[in-house]
């Protein structure tokens, strides 16, 4: 069959047109639309935070939209999607996959022709933070992709999201600051009130050295150069900071005290608070072991004194060594006291 040459180059066009028209109508006019996450760009570890999720049609028309998001499950967990209350779409569902970590919304609407255009507030995700580091909420899209996240067009019933609009949403949680605990209660301070034997009245301060331990070890936890004063009468009383040693109160310790010129007395089992006071005034230290101090009264201790007994005006030295009473002089008065420790026993020790 002969058709004119005019009749051919008729068909040819019409066949052309009817392609061009095809390849309208498949291709999408534009990748235009975008999908928007709002998100803190913190979240505290445990706290949860609401995260809004917008489309955007870029004046398109549209009749529904997938969404495919991705996040690190360690880091960030998604305890629910709820659909805003004013999106359009008849139909809406959601699946949170927490392993690996996916969410899926798909909404859309159910009837023919019907479509939303502009920009969509489609859903709210509750997320919380579970551990620390950073987890994207990420908009899986991948350019010419249909099984991710589209934007579908009312006119075409293609994809037009356009991946290169969309954004990483990057999500920090953060070290949870650790909470400092409050130091242990430690003992703050002993006062010894005490009384010196042979000494009734002030003759001013009187050095002592005191020290605590744990029973059952002689190392001690605390050395401390003490000064006893006057109280009243024959009263003497030191008190001694422990703040800066690791004592702690409702425990036991043993305490020590040696007077510079005196036997050493120890106290046992002493439970101490946060401040203390121990008084022995009942058993008043002895004296006679003179400087320098042995742990015992003895011969040496008497030789001392009866080596300066002679002498009309004692030296510092002299008096620091001898003067057992502390009252200028060395005398009778410091032998006779030098003579009743004697009799008696050497230092106390700390158990
Ligand atoms: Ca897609
Ligand atoms: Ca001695
Ligand atoms: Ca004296």
């Amino acid at each position: 069959m002969n058709y004119p040459t005019n009749m051919r180059l008729s068909t040819t066009t019409l066949l052309s047109l009817a392609t061009t028209a095809l390849i309208l109508f498949l291709v999408p006019s534009a990748y235009a639309g975008s999908i928007i996450i709002n998100s803190p760009s913190t979240l505290p570890i445990n706290h949860t935070q609401t995260v809004t999720l917008q489309l955007d049609t870029q004046g398109q028309a549209i009749i529904g939209a997938d969404i495919v998001i991705t996040y690190n499950p360690t880091i960030i967990s998604i305890l629910q999607v709820d659909p805003q209350s004013s999106q359009p779409f008849t139909h809406f569902h959601s699946h949170i996959i927490e392993n690996p970590g996916q969410i899926v919304i798909g909404a859309s609407f159910t009837e023919l022709n019907q479509s939303a255009t502009g920009v969509i507030n489609l859903a709210n995700l509750t997320i919380k933070g579970t551990s620390p580091g950073t987890s994207s909420l990420q908009i899986a899209c991948t350019p010419n992709s249909t099984t991710d996240s589209n934007l579908t067009q009312l006119s075409t019933a293609s994809d037009i999201l356009n991946c290169s609009l969309i954004t990483t949403t990057n999500i920090l949680v953060p070290s949870p600051t650790p909470t400092p605990s409050p130091p242990p209660d430690l003992v703050e301070s002993l006062t010894i009130t005490s009384l010196f034997k042979g000494i009734t009245s002030n003759v001013g301060p009187i050095a002592a050295e005191i020290n605590i331990g744990y029973p059952g070890s002689i190392q001690p936890l605390a050395t401390i150069n003490a000064v006893f004063l006057h109280q009243s009468g024959p009263t003497y009383a030191a008190t001694i900071n422990l703040s800066q040693y690791q004592l702690y109160p409702q425990t036991k310790y043993w305490i020590t005290v040696k007077g510079e010129k005196h036997l050493q007395r120890a106290f046992t089992n002493q439970t101490l608070s946060i401040t203390n006071t121990l008084n022995s005034s009942s058993k008043p230290f002895e004296p006679g072991d003179l400087p320098t101090q042995d742990g015992e009264v003895n011969n040496h201790d008497l030789n001392l004194i009866l080596s300066t007994f002679t002498l009309t005006s004692p030296s510092a030295l002299n008096l620091h060594t001898a003067d057992v009473n502390y009252d200028g002089a060395i005398n009778s008065l410091d032998l006779s006291l030098v003579l009743a420790t004697l009799s008696t026993k050497p230092d106390e020790a700390n158990p």
